[in-house]
């Protein structure tokens, strides 16, 4: 019996978090997930999900699944590149950022994790492997909203967990503040661990320089999106001007705006998120894209997710360790050393809890 997927299943859920949260643009109480499960004719499932911030607009994500869904739908799953092209082909009038492709990159993740299965294999050994674990940093915490004690809190936590990195947000109107709330974090964890900083696009391109000199002691890791994301040629005048590496991308999507960014020489790290790139297919192609610019990657949030990239793209220095997606699923992440271990697993390596979901709220 050849392989079919026989339909796309669809449950939305709030994961909401234990105190109101802020970045320089990012006011969050909570994450609502939509989450897809391929269905074939064999019993074997493929699973993924996509996430809004304090679950806005969820269904206008949820009815771009149920459409594009439809290209999936009696197709062989092992034809995924065919599937990719023919609703990158049907989604021109909608348009190639956005709804279109959270929804395209569920279902496209989803179904390599199904093709994993189908091969036996976890997903970084089908892509081919180059190693088995990654350098993470702890990302769950040191929120702009964190007063001095909550900023030593959540860094206390963070080595207690084994995390030799982590990244604080900074980017507030008041530079003097967001030099404070560096310092105190590296004060307390010493010069051993990394530190990264978020500024989360809200500065112009000179805060951002000024920023970047003020913060030189500390010895930054990297300082991410100084800039707005629009604003490519910002990005690079930053870049030169700070010794400092800048990390950028989280917010463009597919090959062709992360080809923008690496023209334009707008980063120094580029950071590919899951969900706005178009899925594992697009992902494993902006590996291959940056690496022809010497760019590494690290991937932004989606931890779980993005493990098979990790462990089968060379350019990959490191993912980002949001916690915020653990209870939807079966496993844990493990950590030893300070790394993620890339699990061997088949598939993706992440199946959905179904007894702690039907718990969590559904929207
Ligand atoms: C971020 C993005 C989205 C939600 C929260 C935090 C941040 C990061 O830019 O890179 O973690
Ligand atoms: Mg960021």
């Amino acid at each position: 019996m050849s392989i079919k997927i026989t339909a796309i299943k669809r449950q939305k859920v709030a994961l909401p978090f234990t105190h109101p949260i802020k970045t320089a643009i990012h006011d969050m109480r909570s994450v609502g997930c939509l989450l897809v499960t391929i269905e074939t004719n064999q019993g074997v499932v493929g699973e993924s999900y996509l996430f809004t911030l304090n679950g806005a607009r969820l269904n206008a994500f949820d009815e771009m699944v149920k459409g594009l869904g439809e290209f999936f739908e009696g197709e062989n799953p092992r034809y995924i590149e065919g599937i990719w092209q023919r609703i990158w082909s049907e989604i021109n009038p909608t348009g190639h950022k956005g709804v279109t492709i959270a929804a395209l990159s569920a279902l496209d993740t989803a179904c390599w994790d199904l093709n994993g299965k189908l091969a036996e294999l976890p997903l970084h050994h089908l892509f081919g492997a180059c190693r088995d674990e990654i350098d993470t940093y702890a990302s769950g915490g040191l929120w702009l909203t964190d007063d001095e004690d909550q900023l030593k809190q959540d860094a206390k936590d963070f080595l207690a967990q084994g995390f030799l990195a982590m990244k604080v947000r900074v980017g507030s109107t008041d530079i003097q503040r967001d030099i404070k709330r560096v310092g105190i974090v590296r004060d307390l964890i010493g010069d051993d661990i990394q530190l990264m900083a978020d500024c989360n696009q809200s500065l112009s391109a000179k805060q951002a320089i000024r920023l970047g000199k003020a913060l030189s002691p500390f010895n930054l890791t990297w300082l991410e999106e100084p800039v707005s994301a629009d604003d490519l040629d910002g990005h690079a005048d930053v870049k030169t001007a700070l010794d400092i590496d800048i990390a950028s991308g989280e917010t463009e999507y597919t090959r062709f705006g992360m080809q923008a960014m690496l023209q334009k020489r707008a980063c120094d790290i580029l950071m590919p998120d899951l969900q706005r790139v178009g899925g594992l297919s697009e992902m494993r192609k902006i590996a291959a894209l940056s690496s022809a610019y010497h760019v590494p990657i690290s991937t932004h949030i989606f931890t779980e997710h993005s493990l098979s990239i990790a462990g089968s793209a060379h350019n990959c220095v490191s993912v980002e360790h949001m916690p915020w997606f653990e209870a939807l699923f079966n496993e844990e992440m493990e950590l030893r050393n300070g790394k993620i271990q890339i699990p061997h697993r088949l598939g993706c390596g992440f199946t959905f809890n179904h007894s702690a979901i039907a718990k969590l709220r559904v929207l």
